[in-house]
């Protein structure tokens, strides 16, 4: 098994949620989650940052655009932050690159996404 986390649910050694996949990116429901939805979407290949991915992250991006939207819908949220904690200095916990995609809902404090608690 991998040390990392995100590779090993990429190769089933962990469960995950999943909500889409293609080629090149998978995305499934965070399991420590900020609101009802928290999706994560990844690369299948293993880059710590954006900048070790050879597209410099395109795919994540393309994905994340494409599913936020209708993350959103499907449960219902008005509205959504995105996040990407690029870095370990930046909070980053989990060395495999991610976007957060967070549903946001009325009556949930509003605010940034960093004053969500878990
Ligand atoms: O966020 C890392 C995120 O990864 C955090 O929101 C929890 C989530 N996580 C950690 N392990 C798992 C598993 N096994 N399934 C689903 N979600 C997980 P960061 O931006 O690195 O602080």
């Amino acid at each position: 098994m991998t040390d990392c986390v995100f590779c090993s649910i990429l190769d089933d050694e962990i469960p995950s949620y999943g909500v889409y996949e293609d080629d090149e990116t998978y995305a499934f429901l965070d399991a420590n989650p900020l609101a009802r939805g928290h999706t994560l979407v990844i690369p299948k290949t293993h880059a710590e940052t954006l900048g070790d991915l050879d597209d410099g992250g395109k795919a994540v991006f393309e994905t994340t655009r494409r599913l936020a939207p209708r993350t959103a819908d499907a449960v219902d949220a008005p509205a959504y932050n995105l996040g990407l904690n690029n870095g370990e200095e930046a909070g980053q916990e989990v060395p495999h690159a991610h976007m957060h995609i967070v549903p946001r809902f009325d009556g949930d404090g509003g605010g940034p996404i960093h004053a969500l608690q878990p």
